[in-house]
């Protein structure tokens, strides 16, 4: 009997198609080349199926989410990406909000008792909060609750942080890791190439400085993960390019985690003439990047920004990983015009969304240990039952 990658295999008409198909059945790595033609001409069928087969092989039906909160210390920032809703330049710094540490401290003491594992920290670049005060405010939460992971600071702020503090990447990183900083946040990749970062994001630190400060925090023996914000003025060409820049960095450091395509919103923002992407080229991104990225162990969707739906439905395009139950404190997305204004789900909910997709659904930490596979042994309420049937 023919598997579903030797049908997928014999259907392609195209023979470049076909030869994909067949270097995805054997486990060897797709070219730009063949990366760029899966952009040009892969239906969303044929990348799907193809991202389907991966996922399986990988992770079979297990689709991970973690319980997390999120703090964001300030959105005052000294940048001024165009694609950006939610920061307040420094001169207009009455708008914004900057958090004292104790403030940051009582959020993660909301938190007592609860079972979360992760507290995720991003925020603006704010010129007054650095190196000391964060050192400190690792420093408090590991006192309060050491076994609470803290991925925190984008490679945007680290660079900055450590630029201002005259440390070295590797110096900072490890004061940083020392004083209780255990993984870094994907934020800050946008797009890598020159061209494009010059248009969307010229001021922040560019590939050369993102990849050096992630390559830092793998060499100390931390995780993180990648991001790249999509469908706004980038070419199929830019996006091949920042895959192949990361990929070529696992290949070296085997520190990546997760890559997660953050799909550009346009409200309120410099670049709010920028249509979005439909939801077919959202899912065909998912699809290329879990083809291209051979050595990702993980896909997310980040259903904040997606919205449910969709990213439930990138569960059959490669993703393996849907984030976490965040509360509704993070406002990044929010502002800018993403799917969801409160972005909240209980856990209960999180479960559901994933069986409805009939997959497996398994809370992890933020290193993918499993923390309970909720397969059979979450009882839903009647409610939920009913709209799983
Ligand atoms: O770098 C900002 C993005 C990122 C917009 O590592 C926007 O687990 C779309 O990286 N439209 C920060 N995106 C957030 C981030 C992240 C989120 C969730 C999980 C993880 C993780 C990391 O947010 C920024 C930028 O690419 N962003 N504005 C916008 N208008
Ligand atoms: Fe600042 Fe980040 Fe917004 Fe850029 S995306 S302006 S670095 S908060």
């Amino acid at each position: 009997m023919s598997s579903s990658i030797d049908i997928l295999i014999d259907s392609a008409a195209d023979k470049d198609l076909k030869a994909i198909a067949r270097k995805v059945k054997n486990n060897e790595r797709i070219t730009d080349d063949e990366c760029l033609l899966l952009f040009e001409k892969g239906s969303l069928a044929f990348v799907g199926a193809l991202a389907n087969y991966i996922r399986e092989k990988k992770h079979g039906d297990t689709t991970y989410f973690n319980r997390n909160f999120h703090i964001e210390p300030t959105n005052v920032c000294v940048f001024s990406c165009n694609f950006c809703s939610y920061s307040r330049l420094y001169a207009h710094k009455e708008e914004g909000w900057e958090l004292s540490i104790d403030q940051m401290l009582d959020i993660v003491k909301s938190y007592d008792g609860k079972p979360i594992t992760e507290v995720h920290i991003v925020g603006g670049v704010h010129p007054k909060m650095n190196m000391a005060y964060f050192i400190e405010l690792m420093q408090k939460i590991k006192a309060h609750r050491p076994g609470l992971h803290v991925k925190a600071f984008t490679a945007v702020e680290l660079d900055y942080m450590f630029r201002k503090a005259k440390l070295s990447i590797e110096e900072g990183m490890k004061q940083l890791h020392d004083a209780g900083l255990d993984s870094l946040p994907g934020g800050g990749a946008e797009i890598f190439a020159p061209e494009i970062r010059e248009e969307i994001c010229a001021d922040k630190v560019d590939a050369t400085g993102w990849l050096a400060i992630h390559e830092a925090a793998h060499n100390l023996g931390m995780h993180s993960n990648a991001t790249m914000l999509y469908g706004h003025i980038e070419k199929f060409e830019h996006r091949i390019d920042h895959m192949r820049r990361l990929r070529e960095l696992q290949d070296k450091t085997g520190g990546f985690n997760t890559f997660i395509p953050l799909k550009f919103r346009n409200q309120d923002n410099a670049m709010s003439h920028v249509p979005e992407s439909s939801v077919t080229e959202d899912m065909r991104l998912y699809a290329i990047a879990r083809i291209y990225l051979d050595n990702f162990p993980h896909l997310k969707a980040y259903w904040p920004m997606l919205g449910r739906q969709n990213a439930q439905l990138t569960l059959s395009f490669g993703v393996n990983d849907i984030d976490g139950t965040i509360d509704d404190s993070t406002k990044i997305y929010s502002m800018a015009g993403s799917e969801e204004q409160n972005p909240a789900m209980t856990t209960e909910e999180l479960v559901m969304l994933i069986k409805q997709a009939k997959r497996r659904p398994v809370e992890r930490d933020t290193l993918y240990n499993v923390v309970k596979d909720y397969s059979s042994s979450m009882p839903l309420s009647n409610d939920m039952q009913a709209a799983l049937n």
